[in-house]
């Protein structure tokens, strides 16, 4: 790996973002292929993060200041992936669900995930079925990410599953789901495909589920 992208790598898990959006143009201008920036510099220093966080060696601020250096970086070579038709690990569309407007849980999600490769359509909180619904349609997700905080919004979740089936859409698609209340246990009840318990989980289950679906 080149001088410039060890370092990209420790600047993302110092949470450096000025430093990685800098280094990620040098990389560019001293010849470093966008796809190189992304697998070479800036993912590995999120798997480091993201081990340290399931770790418990990392929290929440930490984690979120690393996203935010390496999503700094991203800005810099999205442009060129999309040019050159790079392909991401997958397409996540992303939501907390309707009547709930938790999102910091669902935020770390989303950047843990575009961490691991992933384009990410954050849809916000507060998310209806349909709009959820109408995101599949637009974007063609591999994965619907729905996050909830609330014991009274979990409810949602299924009725999300529910619209997705009579849209005719939920076979095109991976549903996963987290928040706090939720459980595993609850995500086997509503029959959705992953559960996890945290934001780099969560990133290693979307993994999974693209693996698993190819
Ligand atoms: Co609210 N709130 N809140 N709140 N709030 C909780 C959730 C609560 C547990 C506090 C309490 O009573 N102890 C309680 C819920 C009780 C329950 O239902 N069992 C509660 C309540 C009651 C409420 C209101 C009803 C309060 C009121 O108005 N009376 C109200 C509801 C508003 C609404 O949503 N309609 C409300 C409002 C708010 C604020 C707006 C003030 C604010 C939210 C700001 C924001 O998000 N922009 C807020 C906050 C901050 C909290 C607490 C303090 C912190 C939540 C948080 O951000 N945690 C929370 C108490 C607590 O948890 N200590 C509380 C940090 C975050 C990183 O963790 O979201 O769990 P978390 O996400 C984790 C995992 O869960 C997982 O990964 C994340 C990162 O590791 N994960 C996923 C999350 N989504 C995932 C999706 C995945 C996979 C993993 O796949 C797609």
């Amino acid at each position: 790996m080149s001088e410039i992208l060890k370092r990209m790598s420790s600047a993302v898990i110092q949470g450096q973002r000025d430093d990685t959006r800098q280094m990620a143009r040098d990389a560019i201008e001293g010849g470093c292929s966008a796809e190189e920036v992304l697998y070479q510099g800036l993912m590995p220093g999120m798997d480091h993060v993201s081990g340290e966080f399931k770790a418990g060696r990392m929290f929440v601020p930490e984690v979120m200041r690393s996203a935010r250096a390496m999503l700094n970086a991203m800005e810099v070579i999205k442009p060129i992936m999309v040019k050159n038709g790079i392909r991401m690990a997958g397409k996540v569309v992303l939501g907390t669900v309707q009547g709930d407007l938790h999102d910091i849980g669902k935020n770390l999600v989303g950047m843990m995930c575009e961490g691991a490769g992933f384009e990410i359509h954050d849809l916000g909180a507060d998310v209806a079925p349909g709009q959820f619904v109408e995101a599949v349609k637009a974007f063609q997700p591999d994965i619907v990410g729905m996050s909830a905080l609330l014991t009274t919004t979990m409810r949602a979740m299924e009725g999300t599953v529910q619209a997705l089936v009579e849209a005719g859409v939920r076979d095109r698609v991976k549903v996963m789901i987290g928040g706090a209340p939720v459980t595993q246990a609850f995500a086997d009840r509503i029959g959705v495909d992953g559960y996890a318990p945290d934001a780099a989980a969560a990133a290693d289950k979307a993994k999974h589920l693209i693996a698993a679906s190819r």
